[in-house]
């Protein structure tokens, strides 16, 4: 029932602060923005509407009307001064291609993990579902009395979305201000680990449909368990793989049959994205930093690095959300 409730409104975010990044001056207070994006379909009376057909299992349930901290296209005042933006995409099954309406370029200082190593310019960032960015805009690059709408770009590689251009919210250069932010060159120190130091390889395909029309799982499609890991559904009483504690692992999730974005999450650690191949073809800018879900577009094969450094019982899944509820996950435990 994950879907239905967070499309109904099941999401936010926290922000968790070091003294080191304190030490960094990054924008805060007035210039600190939280933004949940999620969309949202509505009935005739306006109340959010979650009933997704068999097709939107498929596909992810998505909806068109976009909002921001559940508000639908936001106004927010700005000066003349860089903003930080801390964006959680918390919607069901929608990626945003975020970009500025003006074209300009934007800083990428963190992903899900916390900061990057250092800052990174882009024109667009490509965040799935369950995904964050942490953004530096720079304002004054805006002309005072203009509109800058953060909006998603039009993005190639899925068939079921990413056609069309749309805004998100919208940005009022209203206020003249000097700007005191200065840039820092790095931002953050973790220790990268090397592919040399893993002691095993996993391997996850997730780019593979139950055959419905036979096997165990019979014939009816409205049955769980279209989408699977390595052949699985879900099953909350199966320990699907065994994790030696403080063992350092590549897990390789292999989309390459595939035709639906799968963005891969864990519970309970941090990872580094290594390599893709295929589709995208490279590590982006946002995937530099400590991450717990990356996208897997059809066609791409991802390899992460992960040390486990914590006991229990976890699970990893398709952060899309009526994959993941149709059993699009499975258990590890780390003992
Ligand atoms: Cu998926």
């Amino acid at each position: 029932k994950t879907g239905k409730q967070v499309f109904m409104g099941l999401a936010g975010m926290f922000i968790i602060e070091s003294p080191e990044e304190k030490a960094l001056n990054l924008p805060s207070g007035n210039y600190e923005l939280p933004l949940v994006i999620q969309d949202k379909r509505l009935d005739t009376n306006g109340a959010v509407m979650y009933s997704p057909t068999l097709e939107e299992v498929m596909i992810g349930y998505m909806g068109e009307t976009i909002t921001v901290n559940g508000a639908n296209a936001p106004v927010q005042n700005v000066t003349t001064r860089t903003y930080r933006l801390r964006i959680v995409n918390g919607s069901n099954g929608r990626i945003y291609s975020l970009a500025l309406s003006n074209g300009n370029s934007f800083m990428v200082i963190g992903s899900d993990g916390g900061l990057l190593p250092a800052p990174e310019t882009v024109t667009s960032l490509l965040l799935a579902p369950g995904e964050r960015a942490d953004l530096l805009v720079d304002f004054s690059k805006a002309a005072l009395n203009s509109d800058v709408y953060l909006q998603s770009n039009s993005f190639s590689g899925v068939s079921s979305q990413g056609s069309q251009i749309f805004k998100i919210m919208k940005f009022t250069v209203n206020k003249a201000e000097t700007d005191t932010f200065k840039m820092p060159t790095s931002l953050n120190s973790f220790t990268s680990l090397s592919a040399a130091s893993a002691s095993k390889t996993r391997t996850f395909d997730i780019g593979v449909m139950m055959d419905m029309g036979s096997g165990g799982h019979g014939g009816s499609m409205a049955m769980k368990g279209m989408h699977t890991i390595n052949g699985k559904v879900f099953n909350s009483d199966r320990i699907d793989e065994s994790v030696t504690l403080n063992s350092t692992e590549i897990w390789e999730f292999d989309n390459t049959k595939g035709d639906e974005p799968h963005p891969m999450h864990l519970h309970g650690t941090f990872f580094q994205v290594i390599s893709r191949t295929g589709g995208r073809g490279n590590i982006l800018p946002h995937e530099k930093g400590l991450k717990d879900t990356v996208l897997v577009m059809p066609g791409e094969k991802v390899r992460i690095i992960v040390k486990f450094e914590h006991t229990g019982k976890f699970v990893f899944h398709c952060h899309n959300l009526e994959h993941e509820d149709d059993g699009m996950m499975l258990n590890f435990e780390v003992k």
